[in-house]
Formats: structure tokens, sequence, C-alpha cells
């Protein structure tokens, strides 16, 4: 992962493409049109597949694996339909640590999240600049971050995927997507966060990826899906926790508060003991996803 990214050549057997093929296919027809399409919307039994490969040990263990993590979660499963977009990183300073403290806790810790393309039709979109993800952008870099589109960078590569191949890569990396000429894209496209390990929460979403979709699932997977739910919700909760604590007069104080809410801080140093193994209840999963209240789980791109 020196690169920030590592291709993983034939992956899927070609017996498996065509069933993962037929799965997305399924969920593309029934989703609207979209160059990104979140897969766990619209997947129903026969389409299974797909979903269900974002929880199998090729993808997912060797995320955690390469997070450096005890553990790690999805944090979205889309596919690529289309797209193009110019030259970035995902990175967002209004709610995300500062690039700079990111790159540090990867070289001390590994990656916080990691992001995947399993093309299952032959895919050259994305274009990557090796190395980028441990240092800040140089001054050809600057003029075109997000301003000028897909355009020559000293450096950059052109990542080929053949049907079967993916490329995992760290997501503040500087990259960008073109078409490749094919009228059609096939590419799933996946996140997955560390929890447990070493390293700090980066980028924390408003809404984790829910449950909704588990009763379509098989067994396995859907038990997977209430494990990993289980994993975001204590994440939103510690994160709560953290931000009470400051508001309360601990560290910042960035709202001029009084300084005193004890239950909060007690809470929170009740918190800061507790293991990644969480003791959340399945009803409180539930009423999490209750009264449409569940939000649509943004791409870390906000794309
Ligand atoms: O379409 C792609 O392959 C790139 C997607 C992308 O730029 C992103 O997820 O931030």
């Amino acid at each position: 992962m020196e690169a920030g990214y590592v291709v993983v050549r034939s992956m899927i057997p070609p017996a498996e493409l065509e069933t993962l093929r037929s799965s997305v296919d399924a969920i593309v027809t029934r989703a609207p049109d979209a160059g990104r399409v979140t897969m766990t919307d619209w997947v129903d039994r026969q389409s299974a597949a797909a979903v269900e490969l974002c929880f199998d040990d090729r993808v997912f263990d060797f995320s955690r694996q390469l997070m450096e993590a005890p553990d790690a979660a999805p944090l979205g499963m889309w596919v690529l339909c289309a797209s193009g977009t110019g030259w970035h990183r995902d990175i967002h300073p209004h709610d995300m640590a500062p690039l700079d403290g990111l790159q540090e806790d990867i070289r001390l810790n590994g990656p916080p999240y990691v992001q995947w393309n399993i093309a299952l039709i032959d895919d050259s979109y994305l274009r990557v600049m090796p190395g980028s993800h441990l240092r800040r952008n140089n001054a050809d870099e600057r003029q075109v971050e997000r301003s000028q589109g897909v355009v020559p960078l000293p450096g950059a590569k052109t990542v080929d995927l053949a049907a079967g191949d993916g490329v995992v890569y760290i997501n503040n990396i500087l990259h960008c997507a073109e078409s490749n000429g094919n009228e059609k894209r096939r590419t799933l496209h996946l996140g997955y966060q560390a929890f447990g390990g070493r390293g700090f929460t980066h980028f924390f979403l408003p809404a984790t990826m829910g449950v909704h979709f588990i009763e379509h699932l098989s067994p396995w997977a859907a038990e997977k899906c209430v494990y990993f739910e289980r994993l975001h919700a204590q994440r939103h909760d510690d994160v709560a926790a953290d931000a009470a604590r400051d508001r309360g007069g601990g560290r910042g104080r960035l709202d001029g508060g009084t300084g005193s809410d004890p239950p909060e801080r007690a809470r929170a140093d009740d918190d800061a003991g507790r293991a990644v193994e969480s003791r959340l209840s399945d009803s409180q999963i539930q009423r999490r996803e209750a009264g449409g209240q569940r939000q649509r789980p943004l791409h870390p791109d906000y794309g």
C-alpha cells in the first residue's frame, strides 16, 4: 500500500462474475438513473449476491488487514454506472480532521478507511497519483484540484481493471475518473472503516448504511450487517459523548459553555473504558431505523 493503492488481479472468477453482473443489473434497473447507485437501497433476494460479496473475506478481511485493525465495517456499498470527476482527494475540511493529521495517522497507524473499485466489466476510468496519500499537493496539483477536470498530471497512473480485477485505495489519494468510452460501467464501489485499531476517527458520517435491507440477505450476511450497525452506532455514541465532553468544559470549549455537564461527562468517561464490542441491544438498532428517520449514507466524497 506504499503507493496508496493496490490492484488485485482476478479476484472474481468468471462464473461468479456472471452472477454478480446479473445481481448488479437487477439493482440498477430498479434504482433511479444515477451514476452511483446505493446497492442496499435497491437489493432484493434475487440480487443479493453483489451485496453479500461486500462481506466476503476477499474484500472485507483484506480491507481489515490493510487498515491494520482488529475489526472493520462497511460504510457504503455502491455500484458505479458512469461518473467522471476531476482531480480530488476525498476530504472535506468542514467536517474532517486536517489532511496533515490524517496523513500522519496513516503513517503511524494505517489507514482508517479504504475504498474499492471492483470491475464487473473492464474499467479504466480511475486515475491516481501514486504516493499522494502521504503528502500535500505540489504546485501543478494545486492548480487543478477540484477546478479543472481530468487533465494530465506528471506521474499520474491510469488504473486498468479487467473484469474481475479490483483496486483498493486510501481515498485521500489524489484521484479522478473519466469515461473509457464503454457505454456501460458496472463497478462495485465499496468503503470500509477501521474499528478498534490505533488510529483516530477522522471521518464521521451522520448516517450509517442501516439494516433496512437485511431481510433480503442470507442469514450469515444479515447477521454481519446487524453487527456492523452496532459498531457504527457505538461510534456515533462515542463521538457524541466526546463532543458533549468538549462542550462541557474539556478540550476546546468552542461554544463558551459553562463547563458543567456532569451526566454527559460521566457517560463519556464510561464510554472511554468500553471495548469496541457493542453493548447496544437489537431494539436500539431498530429504533434508529424506525419511522423513516434513517438518513441516506453519504459517499465519503459527498458525491
Ligand atoms: O469513478 C471512480 O472510479 C472514482 C470515484 C471517485 O472519485 C470517488 O469515489 O471519490
